[in-house]
């Protein structure tokens, strides 16, 4: 029997996941839709076979639901991940868990209490195959103990919308879960330098900036964020370490170069946006995730991750809006009857 779906929102990334778990994944059927775009909601719900769901919590509460991909604002993951909390059913959370750090860390809580491991947060890098097989680098020891980390993450133009305080929420936000997850331990603080804007900008949107993340053992972290260069999607990623260092995240899988414009030209193609770029991330997420969620639990970065996200960006925007080094205070992490992957 395959893993009956919801997917709450459909924009960009739940119509993604949709048409991906109706195709390239076993052992999955997306059965029910919502989106509070209805037109919307019907056209995706009809496209893979699924109805549709007026109420995103009647969605999860549905018989023919066994778990739940939430793509849906931000703004609604907290109520509908306790919602899944409270049927016991395991689900897929995009970025962020919740807005503020108190209801992510009661998120957290809960889950502890339930004693189940059911949140799983939607950090794809987490499963692309370069990310990876650096993290297995870093793990054997080649390169030596990892000292610095620098991130390139850039986009094509992520509309007048998108201020300084989304360019950390939503963008810088996968720098620090990398961070996280290829170093091994918590960012203890953040600095933001803002130089020059680029003339692309909305007054007052401080585009590019550089964000400084501190380790608790004293690791440095830095991340330039662009998200209007006009040209494509650039993520990537240079670990340093103590005996060597890998770069990843160019065109050639696995291969270090340089690409330049104009006259001489050596390098590869940019790919136009997330989708194309973590395409293969995804994939591997959501076969993972449905294969987990089969066993009622999860396989990937958990609700403490989403809550240490969302801490380390709330200081990220604090770290904006004063220039100064921000410390980020996670506090224990619950003691809970959950069991550890
Ligand atoms: C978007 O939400 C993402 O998650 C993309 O990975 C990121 O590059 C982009 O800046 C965000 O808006």
């Amino acid at each position: 029997e395959p893993l009956r779906i919801a997917v709450l929102g459909v924009g960009k990334m739940g119509g993604f996941h949709t048409e991906l778990l109706s195709s390239r994944i076993h052992g999955a059927r997306v059965t029910v839709i919502n989106d509070f775009d209805a037109d919307r909601a019907a056209a995706i719900a009809d496209t893979v076979g699924a109805r549709v769901a007026a109420d995103p919590f009647a969605a999860i509460a549905a018989d023919d639901v066994d778990a739940v991909v939430i793509a849906s604002p931000g703004p609604a993951h907290e109520k509908q991940v306790l919602a899944c909390l409270e049927r016991g059913v395991p689900v897929l959370c995009e970025k962020p868990l919740t807005i503020d750090v108190a209801t992510a860390r009661a998120v957290v809580e809960a889950e502890a209490r339930s004693g189940r491991k059911l949140i799983q947060l939607g950090f794809m890098r987490r499963f692309d195959p370069e990310y990876v097989a650096a993290k297995e680098l870093i793990d054997s020891g080649a390169i030596g103990r990892p000292l610095l980390l620098h991130c390139i993450h850039r986009n094509k133009n992520n509309g007048d919308h998108f201020d300084s305080g989304m360019m950390i929420r939503d963008s810088v936000v996968h720098e620090v879960d990398v961070a996280r997850y290829l170093l091994d331990e918590e960012i203890a603080s953040v600095q933001v330098h803002r130089p020059t804007a680029t003339a692309a900008a909305p007054e007052g949107v401080s585009d590019p900036m550089i964000v400084i993340f501190s380790t608790e053992s004293g690791r440095l972290v830095t991340v330039e964020i662009f998200v209007r260069t006009g040209i494509g999607y650039e993520v990537r990623t240079e670990v340093v370490g103590e005996t060597g260092s890998t770069l990843f995240g160019l065109d050639q899988h696995g291969i270090t170069k340089t690409v330049s414009t104009g006259g001489g030209r050596w390098g590869g193609v940019v790919p136009e946006g997330f989708i194309e770029r973590f395409e293969n991330a995804y994939t591997i997420e959501l076969q993972r995730w449905v294969d987990a969620a089969r066993r009622g639990t999860i396989d990937g970065p958990d609700a403490w991750d989403g809550y240490a996200a969302v801490a380390v960006c709330e200081a990220g925007v604090e770290a904006v809006r004063t220039g100064g080094v921000v410390a980020v205070d996670l506090g224990p992490r619950p003691s809970s009857t959950v069991q550890e992957r």
